[in-house]
Formats: structure tokens, C-alpha cells, sequence
């Protein structure tokens, strides 16, 4: 069962369910009736996406813990997306197989459990019918709180977190199906989001604004108080890890997606174009769209900017929203302009994208990567954020640096790196040396179908817009 992009999955006594295919989860019928205190082997399931095994996360129960159908087990983290694993019966937790940062194989016990002859789960027949992904399934997850007369929807562990959190699920907004209250917007709400104030809300797809944070006001000081001494702030030094002996350990989690991503990108020839950004007009114009989105709760950085534009020139030059397939035979023009971003995560590097950008305006482009920032610091982003993009930009400027060589990340056929920008002495017009805001912008294309010479008219109609930001009104959707 799909919740908004990360999985909940149920397991079977009877061994694991055949799960086929990519984003759907259809379930089997088989037979869940569990007897009084019978000890029910509780396996790993399929949790589909070709996805063979998982690393233990994190343990929601303890043996001798109480559970009851929908309750959540454990986290588990594949290479694609973060899960939780609900139980399907009520019972006693007897034997947890695996320890934290343990690799679980799917189809072996996972959990043993005592049942106490709890009402299991009335199965769907499974007809050959791929149950739909988000909609049905979160009916099924879901459960009903009861809270000051109203009920609102949630799932077992979302209700888990808001408890653990202490936050009242009525006071939180739900953008799930019928108002559902999602983990993300638990974290949301965490982030010190208020709920969404109906008059600046955006139109769809599934963008949310926030209140802006309140400025601190410090109480003024009275005029008999004596002056005082500045306090001096010492800076915050980071200790170096300090390790006095050879360490080896398995690579893992995220670190073991690299390690096949990048393998396989390294089969494509890459063509590497490099090019500087004015980006002068862009950082004024970036400095009063920061304080207009701040007062709708949004945080705006260049991000937006760059992301929507390159949609915009992608709509010249499609074939570079395209992907190939593994023999590289049949190339595959992409509607959506789903644009991945290289996010710098607690968890190592991860790829999440901005769906249908052709469709979102600039701000919804800026909350929305707002949403995949608060998700990938709770190392909460799911398969939904992780999958389907076509076009790809890692801003390590936003770390440092001038020029980097992006990786293509199949089967995307180009992914651009944006370097730091920086104050530079340029000619202008008249020959007078200036000060002006500079980006180098490095791109990677796939030469087996893609030619210099697309690249290079991409990027400048991307350096186009980026130099001249109010030409994008023109061309805007
Ligand atoms: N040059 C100068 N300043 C930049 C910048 C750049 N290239 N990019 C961002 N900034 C500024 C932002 O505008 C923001 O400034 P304010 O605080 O004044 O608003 C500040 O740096 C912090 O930005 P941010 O990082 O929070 O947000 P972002 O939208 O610019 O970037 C993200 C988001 C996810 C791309 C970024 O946080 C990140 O993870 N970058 C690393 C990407 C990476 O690791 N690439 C390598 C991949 S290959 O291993």
C-alpha cells in the first residue's frame, strides 16, 4: 500500500505476496485466520520495484510489545525508498529476526508474533487486477481518530508519529485523499508550517504554502539599563571524526544505489559542455521574489528559477527530456517535464524530482522543492519522490565550487551542474570593467544520441533566460 510515495506493506502469514510490477501492489487472497496464541511467522514481503532486500531502519515494537492489525512494525530502507511495515494481525511480539542496520531478505520472517485471535484483514481477491496505487490503497491503510467530535484520517503510523511527537492530528493540515493526515504533513507541521491560508494557495497540482516565520522582536531595553557588553557568540567548531584504526564495513542503503546508478552511467559516453551565466539581473530579481515568497511562507532560492527554465527550453528541445533503454535501441520522448534535483541528504546523495514541471508556475516549483527538502532531511523521501524523472540538475554551488562533471543518471540522457556564483570583474558595453554575478553551468549529454550542438543551443536558451529573467514572462505557461 502506497502513502503518498513511500510504501506500507502488509505481510502475510502464509509467506510472502507476489507483488509484480513497478508503482502498483496488488494483492492475493489467502487465508489470514489466525487462531488463539498461535505463533505466526511474519515474512518480509515483495515490496516490488525489482527490490530483493532491505536494510532494518528502525524497530517501532520490542518483543513482549502488544500490536494490533495496521501497526506499525519497523522502517526499512531499500535502495529506491524508504518503508513501513504495518502488521496484519493483533498479537505479541515473540522474535524480532533482524537488528537494526541488518540486511532483511524479502520472503524471509521478519517478525515471529502470538496472535490473540484478533480479527485479520479482510483480503482482496486478487483478480489480475493491479490495485490502484494511492487512492484505494490509502482507504485501506487508513484508520479513523476520533478527535473533539470530528474524525480524521490516518494511517496507524502516522498517528504514531503525531503521538510520539505530540501534535494533535486535527491541528494538522491533511493533503492526503479526503484530507488524510500524511507523515509529510506531520513533518510539515514539525517544520513549524501553520496550516495552509486559503487565499495564497496556488493552484493545483499538490502544492502548499506556509505562513512566514514570525521575526523574533527582542524586548527594548529600558532606558535606566546599564550598556552592555556585546556577548560574543564563539563559532561552532566542527570536531573531525577521529579514526585511530582501519575500519571496513559493507556499503549500504543509499551508498549501495550509488554504487549500481553510477556503474551503470558509466556505460554512457557523456559529452561535456561548459558555459558562464550572467547572473546579475537574476540575483536582484531572486532578491525581491525571496521576500514575495516569504510572505507566503515559501523559501525561494535560485532553485525555482533555474528548474523552471530549463523546462521552458526543453519544450525546444525535446530530446533531451527523452530516455533510452539499457541497449540503448529505442529512445523515448517524455511528456512530463519531471526535473530531478541532487539533493545533499543526511543519508548520502539522492536524486528526488519535481513532477510536471511544464505545468507549475515558478512558486509552486519553489514550494514543492520546499517539500522535498523538509522530506529529505527527516530522510523521508519515498518512491514517489525518488522515481520518474527525465532531466536532471545538481547545484553543488550551493556548496562551492565553480565547475564539476555531472554523471547522467539513466536513463536520462542530460543532467547539468551549477557552480557557485560569484562576484567577477566582466567588460561591459563600453569596455569599463564591472562587477557581475557569474555561474558556470557544466552539462553532461548522452553523445550516443545526443549531438553538441543540441546541448550547446539548450544552454543557450537556458542562459538566455536566466540573464534576461522577466524575458521568461513571454514564454511562461
Ligand atoms: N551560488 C550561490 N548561492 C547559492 C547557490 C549557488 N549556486 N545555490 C544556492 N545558493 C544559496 C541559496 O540561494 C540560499 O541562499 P539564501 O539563504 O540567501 O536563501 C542558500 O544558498 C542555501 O540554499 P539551499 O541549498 O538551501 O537551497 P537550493 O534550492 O539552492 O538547493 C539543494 C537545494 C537540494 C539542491 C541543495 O540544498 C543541495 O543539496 N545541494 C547539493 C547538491 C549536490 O550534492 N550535488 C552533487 C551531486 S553529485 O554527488
Amino acid at each position: 500500500v502506497r502513502q503518498s510515495g513511500r510504501y506500507t506493506v502488509l505481510t502475510g502469514r502464509n509467506g510472502p505476496q507476489s507483488f509484480p510490477g513497478t508503482q502498483h501492489l496488488p494483492y492475493h487472497r489467502f487465508q489470514t485466520s489466525a487462531k488463539l496464541n498461535e505463533l505466526v511467522n511474519f515474512y518480509l514481503s515483495d515490496i516490488g520495484e525489482g527490490i530483493r532486500e532491505v536494510q532494518i531502519k528502525e524497530w517501532y515494537v520490542k518483543v513482549g510489545d502488544h500490536v494490533k492489525q495496521f501497526d506499525a512494525l519497523c522502517e526499512v530502507q531499500s535502495d529506491k525508498a524508504s518503508v513501513t511495515i504495518t502488521s496484519r494481525y493483533d498479537g505479541t511480539i515473540k522474535k524480532l529476526c533482524y537488528d537494526v542496520d541488518d540486511i532483511a531478505q524479502t520472503g524471509k520472517v521478519l517478525v515471529e508474533i502470538e496472535t490473540s485471535g484478533g480479527k485479520t484483514l479482510e483480503e482482496r481477491s486478487d483478480d489480475g487486477q493491479s490495485s490502484d496505487n494511492s487512492s484505494s490503497s490509502d482507504d485501506e491503510s487508513s484508520s479513523m481518530q476520533e478527535i473533539r467530535g470530528h474524525k480524521v484520517l490516518a494511517t496507524p503510523a502516522v498517528r504514531k508519529m503525531a503521538k510520539e511527537n505530540k501534535i494533535k492530528l486535527s491541528d494538522v493540515q491533511g493533503s492526503g485523499k479526503e484530507g488524510r493526515v500524511l507523515k509529510e504533513d506531520i513533518l510539515r507541521h514539525l517544520g513549524g508550517e501553520r496550516k495552509v491560508t486559503p487565499e495564497i494557495v496556488p493552484p493545483p497540482p499538490t502544492v502548499q504554502t506556509q505562513a512566514p516565520p514570525r521575526p523574533q522582536i527582542s524586548p527594548l531595553t529600558p532606558p535606566t539599563a546599564l550598556p552592555q557588553e556585546p556577548v560574543v557568540v564563539p563559532p561552532k567548531i566542527q570536531t573531525p571524526p577521529v579514526i585511530g584504526k582501519d575500519v571496513t564495513e559493507p556499503i549500504r542503503g543509499i551508498r549501495r544505489a550509488m554504487v549500481k546508478t553510477m556503474t551503470a552511467a558509466q556505460a554512457i559516453p557523456p559529452f561535456g559542455y561548459y558555459d558562464e551565466i550572467d547572473m546579475t539581473a537574476l540575483v536582484k530579481f531572486r532578491r525581491d521574489m525571496k521576500v514575495k515568497a516569504l510572505e507566503r511562507g515559501v523559501k525561494f532560492s535560485y532553485m525555482p528559477v533555474f528548474i523552471k527554465a530549463v523546462s521552458m527550453a526543453l519544450r525546444h528541445f525535446p530530446i533531451l527530456n527523452s530516455s533510452v533503454d539499457a541497449k540503448c535501441e529505442n529512445i523515448t520522448y517524455k511528456a512530463s517535464h519531471n526535473i530531478g534535483l541532487a539533493m545533499d541528504t543526511k543519508d548520502g546523495l539522492l536524486v528526488p524530482n519535481i513532477k510536471n514541471v511544464q505545468a507549475l508556475t515558478i512558486f509552486e516549483i519553489a514550494s514543492e522543492l520546499n517539500r522535498l527538502q523538509v522530506l529529505g532531511d527527516a530522510g523521508k523521501l519515498g518512491t514517489e519522490e525518488l522515481t520518474g524523472g527525465t532531466f536532471s540538475l545538481s547545484n553543488i554551488g550551493s556548496i562551492g565550487g565553480t565547475y564539476a562533471r555531472p554523471v547522467i543518471l539513466p536513463p536520462e540522457v542530460a543532467i547539468g551542474a551549477l557552480g557557485r556564483i560569484q562576484t567577477l570583474p566582466r567588460f561591459d558595453e563600453n569596455g569599463s570593467v564591472v562587477a557581475r554575478h557569474i555561474m558556470a553551468v557544466s552539462w553532461s549529454a548522452d553523445h550516443r544520441v545526443i549531438e553538441g550542438a543540441t546541448m550547446a543551443r539548450f544552454s543557450n536558451m537556458w542562459k538566455a533566460y536566466l540573464e534576461n529573467p522577466t524575458s521568461m514572462i513571454l514564454d511562461l505557461k
